[in-house]
């Protein structure tokens, strides 16, 4: 098969705006600083276990069946169409994200794909309530894992727990900021498990078991769990499975930005997926002395906020940081905990620019 046959991504992704990592394609921030609040699909960073499938929505069917459903049922995408939607502003973030910095800044380096920061994006998702179609199929109350299986070759899945299936704001995703989701989001249809990373959030969904008995695939018990230092394993799994995300942010600037000299407006965004953002800090001095950033627009919890500080920029090299804090009290601490695979690097991220 020629390499154009079958291209792991579908959708343009300029080098300048977004960072080429083989089978995933990183958002560059700069591209967020005149943008509003949502990242628009097209900038939207996307992570593939193996290449976007093409999907003919007339023959597609969902498969919802296992040993706690009451009748294997086949869903079309019509019926899912037809079904009430509610839409979400929610994140999406790649546990991964920041993974390059255990190397950078703490001496650990970790092999994955070496994103910095822009493996994460905001959109508005609309989809349909995961229950409401389970329950095309009868939910047992013995059910007690819910596998969530994709199209694409590897047949990417991972189970969740079926209190996280049942979940208000876990949705079977339809449209991505107002349009129907493309491609290389999951189209016909993905899961939006809201606050989890994004490996729970399954693109192009063909199957769902839902089983009594705990589930497991090689992403629930070989990669996507925490490893290492003080982390215990869970047999079969290596680890804890990952779940939930943390609290970061990021600066709209490209690594090693040049400025000009004088009062420069540095903008960003900060997000967690446990609660809102309640404030936004700045330094320029290595931590010694923190400014608070002031916090513009939306400010939706398990999405993000804006932030913009005026910033008096001397000529030289600096290393600018910024501490986010959610409103569960949860802060960028100066250290990531190290893992083996490298996911959840929640520390200040140092950010060096020249000023000229
Ligand atoms: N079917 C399928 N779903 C998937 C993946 C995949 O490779 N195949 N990657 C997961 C991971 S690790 C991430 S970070 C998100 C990326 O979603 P996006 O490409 O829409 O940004 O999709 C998740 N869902
Ligand atoms: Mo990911």
């Amino acid at each position: 098969m020629q390499l154009d046959d079958c291209p792991v991504v579908q959708k343009p992704t300029p080098g300048s705006q977004f960072v080429d990592h083989g089978t995933d394609r990183e958002m560059r921030w700069e591209v967020m600083r005149d943008q509003g609040y949502f990242v628009p699909n097209e900038l939207f960073y996307v992570r593939n276990h193996s290449p976007t499938p093409r999907i003919d929505p007339a023959t597609w069917r969902l498969r919802i069946d296992g040993s706690a459903v009451e009748k294997p049922t086949d869903v079309s995408y019509d019926q899912i169409r037809d079904m009430p939607h509610v839409t979400l502003p929610r994140a999406l973030e790649c546990a991964g994200n920041g993974r390059r910095f255990f190397g950078d800044f703490q001496s650990t380096p970790i092999s994955g794909t070496q994103w910095r920061l822009g493996a994460v994006g905001v959109a508005e998702w609309s989809g349909v309530p995961l229950r409401d179609v389970l329950a095309l199929a009868g939910v047992q109350p013995t059910a007690r894992d819910v596998m969530i299986e994709g199209l694409d070759d590897c047949r990417f899945r991972r189970p969740i727990p079926i209190e996280k299936a049942l979940a208000d704001d876990t949705l079977l995703v339809t449209r991505m900021n107002g349009v129907t989701l493309p491609p290389d989001h999951g189209y016909p249809v993905r899961l939006l498990a809201s606050g989890w990373a994004a490996v729970s959030s399954i693109k192009w969904v063909g199957r769902i078991q839902v089983a009594d008995e705990p589930l497991y695939s090689p992403w629930n018990t070989e990669d996507y769990v925490l490893m290492g230092d003080g982390y215990m394993p869970e047999p079969p799994a290596l680890g804890p499975p990952l779940t939930s995300l943390n609290v970061k942010s990021a600066i709209e600037l490209p690594w090693n930005a040049e400025l000009a000299a004088g009062l420069v407006r540095l903008t960003g965004r900060a997000w967690s997926a446990n609660g809102s953002i309640a404030r936004v800090e700045f330094s320029s001095d290595g931590g010694n002395t923190w400014h608070a950033a002031r916090l513009r627009g939306p400010n939706h919890s398990q999405a993000w906020a804006c932030w913009e500080i005026d910033w008096d920029a001397t000529p030289g090299d600096h290393t600018l940081h910024v501490r986010a804090t959610d409103d569960q009290g949860n802060t960028q601490p100066d250290l990531a905990r190290v893992n083996e695979k490298g996911y959840l690097f929640g520390a200040v991220v140092p950010h060096p620019v020249r000023v000229t």
